[in-house]
């Protein structure tokens, strides 16, 4: 391989190597980005349709508000409180990701909506899983509610809700030292304090009661609307993506929230395997010359890629704002961690001196494509612009998901429990 040694140069995974060498090779960029662009699109209208049950009262609509980055009383919010309000499923966009849509559904077992024929009533085929979500044991509506989803094919989670409330409600049990107040013999509560010993017991308790209802394998995820963050929330993110069909993942993943480390690093992998895609596609379809530097692509598409970046990382002013209240902490301290530009920042001149930042070390790669591969006319011009997109896309990607960790930890930071 005439002057470049391949190990010096920046990581391009395997399979995206194979296809940047055929695109090239082949001498068919335009019709590679045409099907690349097909793709991209085809992948950004999957749609996920999230259903949200259980019996009246038991947390759904702050649920889905909760999963949807929202405050009760913000414009788009489902309505919530201590009476009986969801009458109709109902479809709750997510906000920033309008594929995502979450179902707060009805109550179950009321008199309107009986087990048996709920899930007619509320559209069965339409969801592609449900959340059944109770602030104590699972009743029989639950359950039977479950038997008839996995019936009929689709997966369904168990949450326990408010449990921020039940921690509260045992804590009156102890001191500030957190001993015990009372001691009488007969007491199951154990003489010190323990969040953990409390949450399990509930678990234990919820699963008990699946168990003896012949529940197989049952699962129950604890949660408080009030800190996703915390409790077994970030478990059922991860359980959520990997029982998803393949294809919906990153549908899912780009819409949590960026509260759970291993959500990050997971949606970081998910975008990773499109930057290839995009390359070909800045690189092919509406590529001009750029002045000053030997690259032929489209700046307006890599703009807006930035900035979905952004915006899937939690990196601009408004879910900063919202990160930070949540956090109980300034905005300051969030942003002083940042290192690349927000999305706010993100301009044609940012995206060109970008490019023209990683132009060198993609031309090291270009020098290794034109030895490898034989070239034709205009695709010359692709053997640079084609890598240089590449690193451009793939460092500003690894960069924003560096800052989204940053973000997060100084979040959490002094919250004890996590
Ligand atoms: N402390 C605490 N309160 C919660 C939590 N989730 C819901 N609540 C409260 O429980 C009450 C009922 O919540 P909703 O979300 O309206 O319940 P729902 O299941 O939608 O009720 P219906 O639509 O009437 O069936 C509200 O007052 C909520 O604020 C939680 O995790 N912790
Ligand atoms: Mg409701």
């Amino acid at each position: 391989m005439a002057g470049v040694d391949v190990k010096e140069l920046p990581k391009i995974p395997e399979e995206d190597m194979e296809a940047l060498k055929a695109a090239v090779g082949k001498g068919n960029l335009t019709e590679a980005a045409a099907k690349a662009k097909d793709a991209l699109e085809k992948a950004d209208k999957i749609i996920l349709n999230i259903a949200v049950t259980g019996e009246a009262g038991s947390g759904k609509s702050s649920f889905v508000n909760a999963i949807r980055g929202l405050r009760d009383e913000d414009d788009d919010a489902a309505e919530t409180g201590v009476t009986e309000t969801t009458m109709e499923p109902t479809a709750y966009p997510h906000p920033s990701y309008s594929n995502v849509i979450v179902w707060d559904l009805p109550g179950i077992g009321t008199e309107t909506f009986k087990s048996d024929t709920y899930l007619k009533q509320v559209g069965f085929s339409r969801y592609d899983f449900f959340i059944i979500i109770s602030c104590t044991r699972f009743k029989t509506h639950d359950i039977e509610l479950a038997q008839e989803i996995q019936r009929q094919g689709k997966k369904f989670y168990f949450v326990r809700s408010k449990v921020d409330q039940d921690l509260t409600n045992e804590k009156r049990h102890y001191d500030e030292e957190g001993i015990l107040k009372q001691r009488k013999a007969a007491t199951k509560r154990p003489h010190q304090y323990s969040e953990s010993a409390i949450l399990s017991a509930i678990r234990e308790n919820c699963i008990s009661g699946l168990k003896a209802a012949e529940v197989t394998s049952p699962r129950v995820f604890l949660v408080s609307r009030w800190d996703l963050g915390k409790y077994d929330f970030p478990k059922l993110q991860e359980v959520l993506v990997d029982e998803l069909p393949s294809h919906k993942r990153r549908t899912l993943l780009r819409s949590l929230s960026n509260i759970v480390k291993e959500t990050l690093e997971k949606k970081k992998e998910q975008l990773q395997a499109q930057i290839w895609l995009k390359s070909l596609v800045s690189c092919g379809v509406a590529a001009i010359p750029i002045p000053g530097v030997s690259i032929v692509c489209d700046v307006a598409m890599l703009m807006t890629s930035l900035k979905e970046y952004c915006r899937d990382f939690g990196l601009n002013e408004n879910a900063l704002a919202t990160l930070a209240r949540q956090a109980d902490k300034p905005i300051a301290e969030l942003k002083a961690v940042i290192k690349s530009p927000l999305s706010e920042e993100i301009t044609k001149d940012l995206v060109i001196k970008l490019l023209t930042k990683y132009a060198a070390g993609a031309v090291k790669y270009s020098t290794y494509l034109l030895n490898v591969i034989p070239v034709v006319g205009s695709i010359l011009s692709a053997a640079v612009s084609l890598p240089t997109t590449y690193f451009m896309l793939q460092n500003f990607l690894d960069d924003a998901a560096a800052d989204a960790v940053r973000v997060l930890e100084v979040a959490v930071k002094g919250d004890v429990s996590n």
